[in-house]
């Protein structure tokens, strides 16, 4: 069989097999897409089945959830952990609490998460977590008590050589440290099962800012190749959560100036460039929502709904909140507004018209499983230290984070020249992502 064939014929078994999993199909989709050339140049990975098998999770583990709220009402929630790949190291990934959550979203979101860790270069397989749960309006207590509960059942399928969650949507620092104290008195072990802790118990510097910041570090090297840089550029960001913030922080420090950000209700924009004190205090602090960010200051303004954020006139925009988040419209209007790079701080923000869209207007566009995947390499990196017992400066963590965002650029963008599609950093990420796991499954055997 053709390649052609081979894939088509492993996305049919795909839509089959998952019926309503949409999230999961599109993801799978852009993948296998990208692979022809691989696959015509490496006829033993057809032979050996990779393509059947890594669209195959390794486990799915499902389970309920139960909590008591602050009324003493029982709650039930749905709890996910799908452990994807273990080709290249340990399951990794994040956790996500957010009411939008059901295995569709658990399932695409891990499999990005094979190729992202690979693009690191560092040994960890692809795994992602979640439950349905939401945290918005919910007290400390609730919050711990469902954590608890989470972990109660989590912790049985989990272990620092086994899997290692961490953060993702509505789950930060406070919903890691309840996680890691329910595992470490059930399992009566001390150890890095979770990334992103708090520093004085493990946690690594630079994990709170990793995403953000790499987002921007890869930006900065497409845009050096280019001879330019940051200084002067008018930026937007979606979202206003963590790598949000600190993708903000990361473009106002290199002389960039953000000029909207946004959250699930609406976006604000400010002419003379985003006070992230204040977004900061706001979502971090407060838990409240961005509109906040107007009664402070005046020359900013509010606009209900999220996507109208793509009309705001940008050079560089930088979409950090969710999947799907920038459409076929959206996409055109940062094209006509004269924007330039897209880079995905989210996991599949852009939909695959939005990217056709950019692509087609010469947008330079960065594939979320590069762009964003400091977060989960200092992750990574935290394992390093967890193992050594030892903690990194912040500019040693900086530092490597920076060089290995370098790096997933120069590998991305020469895997994209090497199959003839020079500039397409969405093949170029899929397929260097995709063949050292596909290789270290071809090493073990039939698994
Ligand atoms: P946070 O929970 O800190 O922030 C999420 C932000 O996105 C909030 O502003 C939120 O608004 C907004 N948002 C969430 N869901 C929606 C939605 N359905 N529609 C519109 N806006 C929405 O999460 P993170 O910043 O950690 O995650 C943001 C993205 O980055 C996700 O796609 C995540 O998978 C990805 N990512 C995160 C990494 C990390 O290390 N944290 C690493 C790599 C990728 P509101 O407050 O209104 O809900
Ligand atoms: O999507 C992601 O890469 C994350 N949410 C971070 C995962 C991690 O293990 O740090």
């Amino acid at each position: 069989m053709s390649s052609k064939k081979v894939i088509e014929s492993v996305y049919e078994q795909v839509l089959k097999r998952n019926p309503g999993e949409n999230e999961f199909h599109q993801a799978v989709k852009e993948v296998l897409e990208s692979l022809t050339p691989v696959l015509d140049e490496n006829p033993q990975y057809i032979d050996s089945r990779i393509l059947e098998r890594i669209v195959e999770p390794e486990r799915v583990i499902m389970f309920r959830v139960p909590w008591i709220d602050d009324a003493g009402k029982v709650q039930v929630n749905r709890g996910f952990r799908v452990q994807f790949s273990s080709a290249i190291g340990p399951y990794k990934g994040g956790i996500r609490f957010h009411p939008s959550v059901y295995l569709g979203i658990i399932k695409f979101l891990g499999f990005e998460q094979i190729f992202k860790n690979s693009l690191t270069g560092l040994m960890m397989g692809g795994a992602k977590g979640g439950s349905d749960f939401d945290p918005k309006g919910k007290s400390n207590n609730e919050v711990m008590r469902f954590c608890q509960s989470f972990m109660t059942e989590l912790c049985k399928h989990i272990g620092a050589d086994t899997d290692v969650p961490a953060g993702d949507i509505g789950v930060g620092g406070r919903e890691v440290g309840y996680m890691f104290g329910q595992y470490k008195r059930i399992r009566n072990e001390f150890v890095g099962v979770l990334t992103g802790k708090g520093l004085q118990w493990g946690g690594s510097l630079v994990r709170t800012e990793a995403t953000g910041y790499g987002l921007v570090y890869i930006v900065d090297e497409l845009l050096k190749e280019k001879g330019e840089s940051f200084e002067g550029k008018t930026v937007t960001v979606s979202g206003s959560g963590n790598v949000a913030i600190y993708a903000t922080e990361k473009v106002q420090q290199l002389g960039g100036k953000v000029v909207a950000m946004s959250d699930s209700n609406g976006y604000i924009f400010d002419p003379q460039g985003i006070k992230l004190d204040t977004v900061k205090q706001i979502k971090e602090i407060e838990r409240k929502r961005i509109k906040e960010y107007c009664s402070i200051h005046k020359s900013a303004k509010y606009t209900e709904g999220c996507n109208g954020i793509w009309t705001v006139k940008c050079d560089i925009a930088l979409p950090c909140a969710t999947q799907n988040e920038l459409d076929g419209e959206g996409a055109k209007a940062l094209a006509k507004n004269g924007c330039k790079v897209v880079a995905e701080g989210a996991n599949m923000p852009t939909t695959p018209e939005g990217a056709d869209i950019l692509m087609e207007n010469k947008v330079a566009f960065l594939p979320g499983k590069a762009a964003n995947a400091g977060g989960v390499a200092v992750s990574g990196l935290e394992m390093a230290q967890n193992s050594q017992r030892y903690a990194w400066t912040f500019e040693r963590a900086d530092a490597e984070l920076k060089n290995i965002m370098v790096n997933i650029y120069k590998n991305i963008s020469a895997a994209a020249e090497q199959y003839g599609q020079k500039g397409n950093y969405i093949v170029g990420a899929n397929i260097a992502g995709f063949v050292k796991v596909a290789d270290s499954m071809m090493a073990h055997g039939v698994v």
